[in-house]
C-alpha cells in the first residue's frame, strides 16, 4: 500500500502493523488538487476493488434534515409502493407513531389486494433481542400484518451467533442486546430507499438528530439493498402468525447449529450477493468507457456520482466497511479536511490511530454529555456520559500529547431536549469549499460496529455540485450547534468523571 505525503515517520512505525494487514492495492496515482471527474475518480476508484461500484446521477440523491422529514418522507412512500417496501432495522417502537407507520404498510397492502395485478411485498428486518424485548415489543406490533396478509408479509429477526449456550441464559434481557445486533439502517420503497442511522422509534422521529439519505429512482442501488436484506433475512429467525420463530429450511440454527457453520453458510449467501453487483456493476463500467464519448441524449441525467455500499458484519467474517473506512482514514492527505461525527464517541483503538496518524485536518463531532441519549438515565446507564466524557477526554489528552491540536479539532454538539445521534463523515479536498464524499448509514467507527453487529453504509462520491452544496450544507448545520473541546471543557464541574466510572470504563466500553 502506498502511504499518503506528509506523513512522518513516527506514525508510520506506529502503523506498521496495520499496514501489514490491510490490502496490498496500491493507491491510484492522483493529480494533486485535481478535483475533477478524472481527479475523483481516479483518486477513489480503489473502493470499487472492494465493493460494488453504482452510477447515478446526483441529482436523484436528496438530504433529508429532520427527524419529521424522514419520518414523513417513509410514511408517503410507503402508502404509494407498488411492488416492494423493505425495511431493515434495528428495532420498530411499540407508540403511536410507529403504530401509524404500521397502518401505513396496512393501508398499502390492503390497497394492492383491490389491484389484481398489484403484488406487493412487504419484507422487515429486526434484530432478535431487541425486537423481542418487553411485553408489547416489535413482534407483537408486525404480527396483525403477518396473520392478515401472510403472502405478502415477511418478517425475520436476526439472532447473532454470539449469543449462545450458557451466556444465552444467563445474561440479563437487556443486555443480552450488548453481545451483537442487526443494526443495518435502510427503508425501501420500489426503486427508492432510505439510508439512515436511525431506529424505527419515536424519538427519532421528533427530536434526535441523526442523518439520513434518500436515492429516488435508483433502481439498481435498491436491487443490491433489497437482495443483501433478503440474503440477511434468509440467514435469521422467521417470524410466523402465531409469534414462534424458526431458521428457513436447510439454513444452520444460529445459535443451536454449530457456530462456524452458521457463520460460514451466512457469510457465503451474503458474499454472494456483493461479487454479484460488483461484478455486474464492473462489466457496465467498462461498457459506459467505451461509450462515454458519446453524447448524452437529451434529457438524459449525468451519472456523476458513485454509491459504493460498505458493509461490515464481522461474527460473520465480512469487513468491507472497516477495510474501505481504514484507508479512507489513512490515505486522508494533507490536502484534505475531514468532517467525522459520531453520536456515541468511542472510535475503535485503529481508527484512532489512523486519526492521529494521517496527514488530514481532522474535525470531530460528538455528542456534548446533555444530548447523548444515556443522559440522565437511571442507575448504571446513567454513568454512560460520564464514560464517554472520560473517553473523550482521553483522547483529546492524546491529541495534545502528540502536539496535534491544530489538525485535529473536537466539537461538541448542543441542542436543548434533542439527543444527538449522527454518525458519518464528510470529505473536503484541498480549494473546493464543499465535499466531493460523504459516508452515511448505521456504523459509528466504534468497537460495537466494527466487531459486534452487523451494519452497513454507503460511501456517496460525487462531482455534481448541487449534492456536493447540499451535503456541505448537512455539515454545516450540524457543526453549527457546536463547541469546541479544549483543555477547560474536560475541568468543568459538570465534566467531572467519577472514580469508578474511570475505573470500570475499560471494562465496558466494549458494550457500547
Ligand atoms: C400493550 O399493548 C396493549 C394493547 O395495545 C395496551 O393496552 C397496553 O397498555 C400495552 N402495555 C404496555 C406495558 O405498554
Ligand atoms: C434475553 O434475555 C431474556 C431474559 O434473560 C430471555 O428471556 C431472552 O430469551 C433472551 N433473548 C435471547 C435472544 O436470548
Ligand atoms: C437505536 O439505534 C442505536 C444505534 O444506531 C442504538 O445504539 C440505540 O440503542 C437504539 N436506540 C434505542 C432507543 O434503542
Ligand atoms: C463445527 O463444524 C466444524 C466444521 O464444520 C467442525 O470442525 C467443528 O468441530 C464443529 N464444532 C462442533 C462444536 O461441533
Ligand atoms: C477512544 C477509546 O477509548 N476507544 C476504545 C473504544 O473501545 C474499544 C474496545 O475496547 C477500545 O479498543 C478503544 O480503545
Amino acid at each position: 500500500m502506498m502511504v499518503g505525503r506528509g506523513v512522518e515517520r513516527s506514525s508510520l512505525l506506529l502503523l506498521a502493523p496495520l499496514l501489514a494487514e490491510t490490502d496490498t492495492t496500491p493507491a491510484s496515482s492522483r493529480p494533486p488538487g485535481s478535483t475533477g471527474a478524472a481527479g475523483l475518480h481516479s483518486r477513489f476508484h480503489w473502493i470499487a476493488e472492494h465493493v460494488p461500484a453504482f452510477r447515478v446521477p446526483g441529482g436523484r440523491i436528496h438530504i433529508l434534515h429532520s427527524p419529521d422529514e424522514f419520518y414523513q418522507a417513509m410514511k408517503a412512500r410507503i402508502k404509494t409502493a407498488k411492488r416492494r417496501v423493505v425495511m431493515a432495522s434495528l428495532y420498530l417502537g411499540t407508540g403511536p407513531l410507529e403504530q401509524d407507520l404500521v397502518n401505513c404498510m396496512e393501508e398499502a397492502l390492503e390497497r394492492s389486494q383491490e389491484d389484481t395485478a398489484a403484488n406487493l411485498k412487504v419484507s422487515i428486518l429486526l434484530d432478535y433481542t431487541r425486537g423481542s424485548r418487553g411485553k408489547n415489543n416489535s413482534r407483537t406490533m408486525l404480527l396483525p400484518l403477518l396473520q392478515r396478509f401472510p403472502e405478502q408479509m415477511r418478517v425475520c429477526l436476526y439472532h447473532t451467533p454470539d449469543l449462545r449456550g450458557l451466556l444465552r441464559l444467563l445474561v440479563p434481557e437487556r443486555f443480552n442486546e450488548t453481545i451483537g445486533v442487526q443494526h443495518i439502517k435502510v427503508y425501501l420503497f420500489d426503486d427508492s430507499l432510505i439510508i439512515s442511522g436511525a431506529n424505527l422509534s419515536d424519538s427519532y422521529f421528533t427530536n434526535r438528530q441523526d442523518r439520513y439519505v434518500l436515492l429516488e429512482g435508483c433502481r439498481e442501488v435498491a436491487d443490491f439493498f433489497a437482495e443483501l436484506v433478503r440474503a440477511v433475512s434468509d440467514v435469521s429467525l422467521q417470524l410466523e402468525s402465531d409469534d414462534s420463530v424458526h431458521t428457513k429450511e436447510g439454513m444452520v440454527h444460529p445459535y443451536k447449529g454449530n457456530r462456524t457453520d452458521f457463520s460460514t453458510s451466512a457469510q457465503k449467501q451474503i458474499m454472494e450477493v456483493i461479487n454479484t453487483a460488483r461484478v455486474q456493476q464492473n462489466l457496465q463500467d467498462l461498457e459506459h468507457s467505451q461509450d462515454s464519448d458519446l453524447e448524452l441524449e437529451s434529457g438524459e441525467e449525468r451519472s456523476d456520482t458513485w454509491v459504493f455500499p460498505l458493509v461490515q458484519m464481522k461474527p460473520l467474517g465480512i469487513r468491507l466497511d472497516e477495510e474501505v473506512t481504514q484507508r479512507l482514514l489513512w490515505e486522508a492527505g494533507g490536502d484534505s479536511t475531514v468532517y467525522l461525527t459520531s453520536g456515541y464517541f468511542n472510535l475503535t483503538r485503529t481508527y484512532m490511530r489512523l486519526v492521529l496518524g494521517a496527514a488530514a485536518d481532522y474535525r470531530i463531532l460528538m455528542a456534548s454529555p446533555e444530548v447523548n441519549g444515556f443522559f440522565g438515565a437511571k442507575g448504571v446507564a446513567g454513568a454512560i456520559p460520564e464514560a464517554y466524557i472520560h473517553i473523550a477526554g482521553q483522547f483529546y489528552r492524546q491529541v495534545c500529547d502528540l502536539g496535534q491540536q491544530s489538525r485535529i479539532h473536537l466539537q461538541e454538539y448542543h441542542r436543548p431536549d434533542w439527543t444527538f445521534h449522527a454518525k458519518g463523515l464528510w470529505y473536503y479536498l484541498q480549494g473546493n469549499s464543499r465535499p466531493c464524499l460523504t459516508l452515511i448509514g448505521s456504523p459509528n467507527f466504534g468497537y460495537r460496529s466494527v466487531h459486534r453487529d452487523i451494519e452497513a453504509q454507503i460511501a456517496i462520491v460525487t462531482e455534481n455540485e448541487e449534492l456536493q452544496a447540499n451535503l456541505q450544507q448537512e455539515q454545516e448545520m450540524l457543526y453549527k450547534r457546536s463547541t469546541e473541546v479544549s483543555s477547560s471543557t474536560f475541568k468543568q464541574p459538570d465534566r467531572h468523571v467519577k472514580l469508578w466510572v474511570k475505573l470500570v470504563t475499560p471494562f465496558i466500553k466494549n458494550f457500547f
